[in-house]
């Protein structure tokens, strides 16, 4: 019996309402319904349901990416990870199906949950290839060592993590970081504020472009909805104000997966907390952007 078969949960309806078969799909969807190290605002646990709830009911197209609809290329949607309160049988879990799918030659697009699952991508990762670069969008640094006070393994020290196992990380977006944290920021290899893309928007994607020609290995692409502005996506679990807008971020991803093509191995977008999303924007916003991504991923694959 394959670790898909017995780890993971079916979920119906499926993300966009049509799900390809395993074999016949090169990316695929895997729900994390994981929230137990949440400090501020817990929830994300079911992101992934509601995501796709929400997702039955809009347009998976965009005006920016006009050559494809989700519908016409869907992903294989697997359904969610078995259920754990425990962080490191969550991790544990998430690792052993990861893996596997991976050496089946697929391409994943995760959606959680909270942000420490990208310390289970990077373990498997490393463990498949030489070079790791993690592209990292988030309100947050996440460069604390320990948070709250003894526990290493948590939303909040995520990057620390990365960094330790030898990753090059570059950050976008970052609006919101403790001293600790700020002292830390040159352990990254590249890193580009919120505000530095406020006042010069254009520098910033000359510069990113060009710190991207030298990626080389595996790459994940970790997208935390908080880097979005709060007036835009507030059921996050740590809102922060001063974020991206959608078509900033969405010229950023461009950028990002039509320079990176097939090194894109895993997809994450983190941390929506669907009990906040009182007018279900949020959740547009979300299902939007996991349609948007794979769309672009198809896109930069063929470049
Ligand atoms: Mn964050």
């Amino acid at each position: 019996m394959s670790f898909r078969e017995l780890l993971l949960v079916p979920t119906s309806p499926a993300f966009g309402g049509v799900s390809r078969k395993y074999e016949e799909s090169e990316w695929v969807l895997l729900g994390t319904p994981f929230d137990s190290t949440t400090t501020y605002r817990p929830g994300s646990r079911f992101a992934p349901r509601r995501v796709r709830e929400i997702s039955q009911e809009i347009d998976l197209v965009n005006p920016f990416i006009p050559e494809l609809r989700y519908e016409m290329y869907p992903m294989c949607d697997l359904g969610d990870l078995v259920f754990t309160t425990d962080v490191n049988e969550f991790l544990r879990c998430y690792c052993r199906v990861l893996r596997e799918l991976l050496s089946d030659s697929k391409r994943v697009l995760v959606l959680g949950g909270e942000h420490t699952v990208t310390i289970g991508t990077a373990r498997v990762l490393r463990g498949l290839s030489r070079k790791v670069w993690i592209v990292y969008f988030d309100a947050h640094l996440d460069l604390y060592d320990e948070y709250p006070r003894g526990c290493r393994i948590s939303h909040a020290t995520v990057v620390s993590r990365l960094i330790e196992c030898d990753c090059e990380v570059v950050a976008i977006g970052y609006r919101a970081y403790s001293e600790e944290e700020y002292r830390k920021l040159r352990k990254l290899t590249f890193w580009i504020s919120a505000s530095d893309v406020v006042r010069s928007r254009e520098e910033c994607f000359l510069e990113l472009a060009q710190v991207l020609q030298c990626v080389s290995g595996d790459v994940v692409i970790s997208l935390d909805v908080d880097v979005l502005d709060p007036s835009v996506a507030p059921a996050v679990g740590n809102p922060e104000p001063g974020g991206l807008d959608y078509c900033t971020l969405l010229e950023l991803l461009r950028i990002v997966l039509l320079s990176l093509g097939q090194k894109v191995k895993v997809i994450e977008i983190v941390e929506y907390t669907p009990m906040l999303d009182h007018n279900g924007v949020t959740g547009c916003l979300v299902a939007k952007l996991v349609s948007d991504l794979y769309l672009l991923a198809l896109i930069g694959s063929k470049c």
